[in-house]
């Protein structure tokens, strides 16, 4: 059987590379729902409405597990698909914990970038709360980067303009930690890098989620029975002309 992964776009590509390194005997289907995205500018309903249809259309194809690969997705609908089916579904949400622990050890801040919808959800402010005992925890919305990364313009020209608008009212050196809140942006980092001072660790949750789905099929005796196999979906269409290999792998080798 395989494992189901699903974003609103190219940005669970950077959890499924994840998985692939960490599980090459297992098989995937990528479902990336690229005619509603972004979802982090949409209302909630909108969202939620747009993860069942994908979730869905993956639990129709017999997968063993489902994973969520976008912060903004799991804030508003995990609960809902976790009732909703029998197998596990796996969420992914921004790295505060280990950000926390890291930028106190070097008396630091912690910024995390991510999606308004992600910032804005419950979720996230009981993470932060629950974790943010010095109050440290800083954030700044980044949809720029989601589109960006949809159009596969990754080069400085497009993506440091942005960025200098984006970030450029904060006083970089302030910050420990920079967490990667959203799936897209990991596509990002050497961009970013060239922001932040060297010691600031930039992180994500893409290994850590793989990492979590490892886990999961390990407890429940479904490890390892395929071949490292990958297909793709556009929000319910299978994508698997050349063309569309092509653009999928080459995404996931910017990532290497
Ligand atoms: N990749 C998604 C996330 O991790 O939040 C969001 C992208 C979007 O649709 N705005």
């Amino acid at each position: 059987m395989k494992i189901g992964i699903f974003d609103s776009g190219v940005g669970g590509l950077t959890v499924m590379h994840e998985a692939l390194k960490l599980m090459p005997n297992e098989d995937y289907v990528f479902y990336a729902d690229t005619r509603h995205v972004p979802y982090g500018e949409k209302s909630k309903d909108e969202v939620r409405q747009y993860v069942i249809e994908a979730a869905d259309y993956l639990a129709a194809q017999d997968i063993k597990a489902l994973v969520i690969a976008c912060n903004t997705a799991t804030s508003i609908a995990v609960t809902d698909l976790r009732q909703r089916y029998d197998f596990p579904v796996i969420g992914i949400e921004p790295a505060v914990k280990p950000a926390v622990q890291n930028s106190i050890i070097k008396h630091k801040k912690v910024l995390v970038l991510a999606t308004r919808l992600t910032l804005n959800e419950e979720k996230f402010h009981n993470l932060v709360k629950s974790i943010d005992t010095e109050d440290i925890v800083e954030s700044v919305p980044m949809p720029g980067l989601v589109q960006l990364a949809e159009e596969r313009k990754f080069g400085d020209e497009d993506v440091i303009p942005y960025l200098q608008q984006a970030l450029g009212d904060l006083d970089l050196r302030q910050y420990g930690t920079v967490v990667l809140g959203c799936t897209h942006f990991p596509y990002f980092r050497s961009n970013l890098r060239r922001f932040f001072p060297e010691e600031v660790d930039i992180i994500d949750g893409s290994n850590g989620t793989a990492r979590h789905l490892q886990h999961v099929l390990q407890e429940c005796g479904q490890i390892g029975d395929g071949t490292g196999q990958m297909n793709f979906v556009k929000s319910g269409v299978p994508a698997e002309s050349p063309e569309e290999m092509m653009d999928y792998r080459h995404l996931m080798s910017l990532l290497s």
